[in-house]
């Protein structure tokens, strides 16, 4: 039912766009913005409500999404989408390209497009034209390319709940994603879900409203691109060959090269219809006997990256891998009092309904001046927190904040008042492009400053839409082993930071690791779901995890 809260909220959103283009005031930019998160992390469904329930929907927006309900669309939305040329819309779609910059562009070089864009700054046309300087066009030109890329591949998160989505709309006796979704890969291609169903479903499936365009039909597959621009593909399979077909389609490839040589040793045959000594079937209903007939233990789907796995299943040392349910609670989240959108005590209680032993709220610290956050403000938070306390016997609420790392490592607040929190998650939120030796020494020190105990989102990626900082992170791991401050694997999935790749790193190096939401709404506590596929891609267990941890064991960790 969150489907038309996405919708009217990307509406809104887009018009905040089209708003801030045509010059329209930054400050009513920012509470349409707001709105539109709102909406979207509303956990009920706008069209069955008042929409003026919404934190933030005062009467204008309210009027505005109620046209949009009834008509897929509003007056004023209409009016810019007709004021502003496509041309500049798709390139502010390029990162750093502002609104005024779009607009010179498109006006005085007829540049409608990041590709007409691209291909202008590689002649050489736009050298010299006043405020786009040899370092502003190479980043641009970088910007270009990021965008490509990005038009490929999108973040688990949207995969997800497009796959679940599908999943909800077919009747089927079976029905499961395979391929790097299963696998919980941060960015992922395309979806490949295997049922077993009447040939019917495939008809039923290019009937579906999401679907924009039929790639390929058969009657065993199709694929389609839905209207998100994501292909999907389909394939029925027969019930006795389940196992094997789920393990065949949720690779890696890689991971199904080394098995299937694992079959060919024995003198046998794997495909996706089973493993087979001859004609004869040795297994092929479930992934576990497979698994089994070839002698090793079975390896989780997030691990299936020929990174090791089988060999480790041979010898039947697989580690025990991070459960969500492992999880004993959350130590990143935010309230109204920045730029979450829920308050304190509702954010609280969602924890307790988790059923969490701790829940930490870290609200901005006062040097992202965006926030307007004050030292008054978090203590008088405080004092929230410890009235709230008595209403929650079962879960201890640890009042944290989330420091800003400054250019030389220092945060934004001194000893004596940082001790006071229970909690200190630090993070870097601005000067994203600063050179790697001075990047890493930031760090280090944050690391270093013994009342920081969590770096948030270590490298400030944000999928599709900005790279990770320049950083020398075997240095930043060493110094996070030696000084006990922990790396944040942010379960955020447009961020998913840290990747999976460096948490193995770390790991390496002895760091501990905190997998938190990063939750600004209270349907993002269970984002935490994609941080345990991000540990489990790096072979955490539960020891490695803080938050994984009893309360006491927490505690004796952050030192208080
Ligand atoms: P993606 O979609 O780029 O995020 O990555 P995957 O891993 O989902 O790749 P995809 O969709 O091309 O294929 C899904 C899985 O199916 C893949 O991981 C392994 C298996 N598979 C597909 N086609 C082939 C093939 O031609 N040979 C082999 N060995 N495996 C294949
Ligand atoms: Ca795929
Ligand atoms: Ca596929
Ligand atoms: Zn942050």
């Amino acid at each position: 039912m969150a489907r038309a809260n996405e919708e009217a909220a990307a509406a809104l959103q887009e018009y905040a766009e089209l708003f801030a283009l045509t010059g329209g005031d930054a400050f009513r930019v920012r509470s349409y913005q707001k709105a539109a998160k709102a909406i979207a992390g509303y956990p009920d469904d706008i069209a069955a409500v008042d929409v003026r329930a919404v934190p933030g929907v005062g009467e204008a927006i309210a009027k505005k999404m109620e046209e949009f309900l009834q008509r897929g669309s509003f007056r004023q939305l209409d009016d810019l989408r007709g004021r502003v040329p496509d041309g500049v819309r798709r390139l502010t779609r390029v990162p750093s390209l502002g609104p005024k910059t779009a607009i010179m562009l498109f006006e005085d070089f007829g540049i409608d497009s990041p590709v007409a864009l691209g291909e202008a700054i590689a002649a050489g046309r736009l050298d010299g034209v006043k405020g786009l300087g040899p370092k502003t066009l190479a980043n641009l030109a970088k910007g270009i390319e990021q965008l490509e890329q990005s038009g490929r591949r999108v973040h688990i998160g949207v995969a997800m709940a497009l796959a679940e989505q599908v999943m909800g709309s077919l009747e089927a006796e079976r029905i499961g994603y395979a391929g790097s979704l299963r696998r919980m890969k941060d960015t992922i291609g395309d979806i490949d879900i295997l049922a077993v169903a009447d040939e019917s479903i495939m008809t039923a499936f290019r009937a579906q409203p999401y679907v924009a365009e039929v790639i390929a039909a058969g009657d065993k597959k199709t694929s389609v691109r839905t209207t998100s621009g994501m292909q999907v593909d389909l394939q029925v399979v027969p019930a006795g060959s389940w196992g094997a077909a789920m393990q065949y389609f949720t690779g890696s490839k890689e991971h199904n090269v080394a098995i299937r040589e694992m079959a060919v040793k024995k003198g046998w045959k794997l495909s996706e219809y089973g493993l087979f000594d001859g004609e004869r079937v040795i297994a092929a209903e479930s992934e576990e006997e497979i698994y089994a007939a070839l002698g090793m233990q079975f390896v989780p789907p997030p691990m299936r990256e020929d990174g090791g796995e089988v060999q480790a299943a041979l010898r039947g040392e697989l580690p025990a891998l991070l459960q969500l349910a492992d999880l004993r609670g959350d130590l990143h989240t935010h309230t109204d009092l920045t730029d979450g959108i829920a308050s304190l005590e509702d954010m609280v209680a969602a924890g307790a309904a988790r059923g969490y032993s701790y829940y930490a709220v870290t609200d901005h610290a006062p040097d992202l001046a965006m926030q307007r956050m004050t030292l008054d403000k978090a203590l008088e938070q405080r004092e929230r927190v410890a009235a709230l306390q008595p209403r929650h016997p079962g879960m201890r609420i640890l009042h944290g904040t989330e420091l800003n790392i400054a250019p030389d490592g220092s945060v934004d607040w001194p000893g004596e008042v940082l001790r006071t929190f229970d909690v200190c998650v630090a993070s870097v939120h601005s000067h994203f492009s600063m050179p790697r030796d001075e990047m890493t020494r930031r760090f280090i020190a944050a690391c270093e400053n013994p009342y920081v105990d969590i770096i948030g989102h270590p490298t400030t990626r944000k999928i599709g839409k900005r790279e990770p900082v320049d950083a020398d992170w075997d240095a930043i791991f060493r110094a996070a082993a030696r000084t006990g401050t922990a790396m944040e694997i942010d379960s955020y999935p447009d961020r998913s930071d840290l990747p999976s790749d460096l948490v193995r790193l770390a790991k390496h190096h002895g760091v501990k690791f905190s997998v938190d939401s990063d939750s600004h709404a209270i349907p993002h506590l269970a984002h935490q779901r994609f941080g345990v596929g991000i540990a489990q891609r790096a072979w955490l267990t539960a020891d490695d995890v803080i938050n994984a941890w009893p309360l006491d064991r927490l505690l004796a960790f952050l030192g208080r």
